[in-house]
């Protein structure tokens, strides 16, 4: 009785799959309260007739998550399967729960009940009458109900498997979460389905929609009036992510009327480019998972609306709906603001890589039908959407016949869209090149059609040579887990520096933190079970509850549509637009207190044009929307510039004696009217995600580790007064080893309760050779720790800022003069780790209610982060909470640290963003 939760097939009963639209036609929602009962196997009593009595059931509201609504409990792996790799079965322990709704339904005609996503597999039965099931857990299934609907009293029944053979198809790295997650919903109406081809070629848009049955076609704003199946060719202007145009209209088909938002445009490849109405593309895009920390993959609307407008107002123009279909609104959403997406199938076999891809459903023919059928429910669901100009196969699946057949599929039934699969190195399947987390020196070969030829393919075959014609779209890379991503600067750089390239996706938009009950988060590793993703899940963009992380604002900017830069005495802007000009925008430029307007040049889309730069310090130029859009107000500023800020060069002479200074042990405990315990030399930071690589892969923290760096023990050696000076020599290092750090901090008087101190730094003894996972020792930080009294509460700063900076994540922090309390200042990510550094700091100052203050001076800059707890506290906590204030504040002053990068999946850190083990000088002057 329960063979259908294990077989290959996708379903059984079910309509053919079609389009998704609104019309006038009847709807009624079965949204809302179902009786609910869960059971750990598949094989539950029977509850299907009508008069079953379920009063004493549970509730359950739908659509939801079983597991994050009070029964049972969510599981995260990343690649791994939860349960036997054994195609096509699923072991006996599979919760099911069973879901019974009562409705009324005064309508004649036909009805079609329809499931948007139910996960994984349900078997429906309405009135008693079993309709069929289906798998496919974020795809529409749908049941011709009329005749069985009675207009009062009916009775839904649905029975849904945690497990079936299905699951072997969404093995995508996030929460497995069952239920019926998306809307029940009973259509009236007699239009089947249509489909809209709208293409756009100079000027001209060229209009058939089909649908059956027949109707008539109605855009007003066009003058358009056809029969459907009838071509139209009409001035129009076309749609794009930057401006989405959209003919509201009617097709009018057996007396029902739906909604029509047409988008002329064109997609094609000439030449191994991607084009859009003719025009390159370059997609600047995040794969989205849908994901809410309380609702898991149960998005209500506006939380879709909320991610199109964040997106938007981050000049984020394309989405990869990795790793499924999302729910359909969404997509209507991308088409009317605009974003370009590419929709991806609901299919991801990774967990096979433990079989080493034995048996991988892809490459056997017994899953055909079921992977065809994701395909067909995909296209047929989302085939009107203008802002869904690629289809993707699906993700992290190797290879195999199966991609052929679907290939073909698509080929035939909507030849309009290129297709796109990353992981079949031979490309036959897919009209883009394409890989994930390529380094920048790579990324750099494929722009210049010069990569390896991939493992597995015969150099200068047919293959090779077509894969190098072909266009090259970068699914993932950047990836945003904990403090990080470094390098988007760097990765833009080379995306925009050649043709081949139409794009790239970070990985990805948000973290899938879920709520717990005592108002943390979870992640994977803290379900008890195994196997577990751990901490995988998050690595997002924005924090679960949607809080832009840095890595946003600095993605914002690397991606912003003019590159503003001021040289010469001209402000230059280069329009990265791929179709607008600037005209939507005006240039505002502050300069100190001054502030202006420059006129907009006209900058055709991948032009560059310069105006005359207002004089003045500090000149920042930024443009802003000059009218409100649907997804901004006016004012927003979309991009900005600022002059190259040199630091002065500030000759310091020291002066006379020290006067309210006082030194303790080779330690300033006490300048003017402040305590503090004395700079000690720093060398650490709590590991970032990056820090710790993928598994044994860029695990810097085990050469930090191995070596000792987290736990460095110092001696004072020498306490020598000369020339008016103090100098303190010392040795710092870890216990148990030979090397360490000689230092020597020279103090010398600043006037009144001010101290200049140069720290030199020179190692000791063999650091390079360690075994240690191959990496050479490089350091986290280098700089100065010192303890400060806890009533310093607020930092004043001229450096970079407003928000925090490293190495090699810095664009999005201007230089400026800031203030913000120091609570204020940490980003509290999930997992603590390091956070909250500013570099380029010319002066800080710490202030505070009856506390003296501090001021710290750069010769010419430092990093400085500030916060209630030290490193060594961030490094052990491991939820946020276990974060508590001490009694000190402690302020890092740093000569540097080691950059962010991606290397939790992805490169290593480059060269240029370490600390490598050499002499070091650092200067800084304090004063109270
Ligand atoms: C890649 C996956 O496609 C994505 O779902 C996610 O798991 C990401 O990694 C890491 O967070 S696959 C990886 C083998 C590159």
């Amino acid at each position: 009785m329960t063979s259908y939760v294990e077989s290959f097939s996708p379903g059984e009963g079910r309509r053919r799959p079609r389009a998704d639209f609104h019309s006038d036609a009847p709807r009624l929602s079965l949204n809302g309260d179902w009786a609910f009962r869960l059971a750990p196997t598949a094989s539950g009593p029977s509850f299907w007739a009508p008069e079953f009595d379920d009063s004493g059931w549970d509730r359950l509201r739908v659509p939801s998550h079983w597991v994050l609504e009070g029964h049972d409990r969510p599981l995260y792996t990343n690649t791994a399967y939860p349960f036997p790799i054994d195609p096509p079965h699923v072991p006996v322990e599979n919760p099911t729960g069973d879901y019974r709704r009562h409705f009324d339904w005064p309508y004649s005609g036909r009805a079609v009940l329809r499931f948007q996503g139910v996960d994984s597999c349900a078997k429906v039965w309405l009135n008693g009458t079993e309709l069929g099931h289906s798998k496919g857990s974020r795809l529409p299934f749908e049941f011709d109900v009329t005749g069985l609907v009675r207009p009062a009293g009916n009775v839904l029944a649905v029975r849904v498997h945690r497990w079936s053979s299905g699951s072997y198809l969404e093995d995508q790295d996030m929460w497995w979460l069952p239920g019926i997650f998306r809307d029940v919903e009973l259509l009236g109406g007699t239009v089947d389905d249509l489909f809209v081809h709208a293409s756009y070629v100079d000027g001209l848009g060229t209009l058939r929609v089909d649908a059956d049955p027949p109707g008539i076609v109605e855009l007003p704003e066009l003058g358009v009036r056809v029969p459907t199946g009838e071509t139209v060719t009409v001035p129009v202007e076309p749609w794009s992510a930057e401006r989405p145009r959209l003919y509201k209209g009617v097709l009018t088909a057996a007396g029902e009327r739906i909604d029509l938002a047409v988008g002329f445009r064109t997609v094609s490849i000439v030449d191994g480019r991607l084009l859009v109405n003719g025009a390159p593309v370059l997609f600047r895009g995040v794969n989205r998972h849908e994901h809410d920390p309380d609702r898991g993959r149960a998005l209500d609307p506006s939380t879709m609306l909320r991610d199109v407008l964040l997106m938007k107002r981050h000049n984020i123009n394309a989405v990869r709906t990795s790793h499924y279909p999302p729910h359909p609104e969404f997509l209507r959403l991308c088409d009317e603001y605009g974003l370009w997406v590419v929709d991806e199938c609901d299919i991801e076999t990774h967990g096979f890589v433990y079989a080493g891809w034995e048996g991988n459903p892809p490459d056997e023919p017994a899953w055909r039908d079921a992977l065809v059928d994701r395909i067909e429910r995909m296209v047929e669901r989302d085939k009107n959407h203008p802002s869904v100009v690629v289809w993707s196969l699906g993700n992290e699946s190797g290879h195999g016949a199966a991609f052929g057949e679907i290939e073909s599929w698509i080929r035939e039934r909507d030849p309009s869209r290129p297709v796109h699969y990353e992981r079949d190195r031979s490309y036959r399947h897919s009209d883009f090149a394409s890989v994930m987390y390529p380094s920048l020196e790579e990324l750099e070969a494929i722009g210049r059609r010069r990569e390896p030829t991939p493992e597995g393919v015969e150099p200068d075959s047919p293959d090779d040579v077509r894969r190098r014609g072909l266009p090259f779209l970068l699914c993932e890379y950047a990836h945003a887990m904990g403090n990080g991503p470094g390098s988007l600067v760097d990765y833009q750089r080379i995306l925009e520096a050649h043709e081949r390239f139409c794009g790239a996706f970070v990985w990805e938009w948000i973290d899938h933190g879920l709520h717990a009950p005592d108002g943390g988060l979870l992640h994977g590793g803290d379900v008890d079970h195994l196997p577990n993703g751990g901490r995988y899940c998050l690595d997002g963009l924005l924090f679960a509850d949607r809080t832009p992380s840095p890595g946003l604002l600095e993605y914002a900017k690397a991606i912003e549509p003019v590159e503003i830069t001021i040289a010469d005495g001209r402000v230059w802007l280069r329009n990265r637009y791929d179709f607008a000009d600037l005209s939507h925008l005006r240039l505002e430029w502050t300069a100190g207190d001054e502030a202006g307007e420059l006129p907009t040049p006209y900058v055709p889309a991948r032009h560059a044009a310069s105006v005359p730069a207002p004089r003045g310090d500090l000149l920042t130029v930024r443009a802003v929307l000059a009218a409100g859009t649907a997804w901004a107000p006016a004012g927003h500023v979309v991009a900005w510039g600022q002059a190259p800020v040199v630091p002065p060069a500030r000759a310091f002479r020291p002066a006379g004696a020290f006067r309210g200074v006082r030194f303790d042990d080779g330690q300033l405990v006490r300048l003017g009217d402040l305590d503090l315990s004395g700079p000690v030399l720093d060398v650490w930071r709590a590991p970032i995600e990056n820090d710790r690589g993928q598994g044994f892969r860029n695990d810097v923290t085990r050469a930090w580790r191995a070596v000792g760096l987290d736990r460095m023990l110092h001696r004072v050696e020498e306490i020598r007064t000369e020339d008016g000076r103090v100098v303190v020599r010392g040795r710092s290092g870890p216990a148990g080893q030979a090397i360490g750090l000689r230092t020597e901090m020279c103090w010398e008087p600043a006037g009144d309760a001010g101290v200049a101190l140069t720290l030199r730094v020179t190692p000791e003894g063999v650091w390079t050779d360690t075994p240690i996972g191959g990496h050479a020792v490089t350091l986290p930080r280098l700089g100065l720790r010192m303890g400060l009294p806890a009533g310093l509460t607020r930092a004043r700063w001229f450096g970079r800022g407003p928000g925090e900076s490293y190495v090699d994540s810095q664009a999005a922090a201007r230089v400026g003069l800031f203030a913000a309390d120091i609570d204020a200042m940490q980003s509290h990510y999930p997992w603590p780790q390091e956070n909250g550094n500013h570099i380029e700091t010319r002066w800080l100052e710490l202030t505070g209610d009856g506390v003296p203050r501090l001021r710290v001076e750069g010769d010419p800059w430092f990093d400085f982060t500030a916060r209630r707890w030290t490193s060594e506290d961030l490094d052990r906590a491991t939820k946020p909470a276990q974060l508590v204030p001490s009694d000190r504040v402690w302020l890092n002053v740093d000569y540097g640290q080691q950059g962010l990068g991606s290397a939790s999946c992805g490169p290593p850190l480059p060269e240029r963003y370490r600390l490598p083990i050499r002499p070091y000088t650092f200067r800084v002057r304090l004063y109270a």
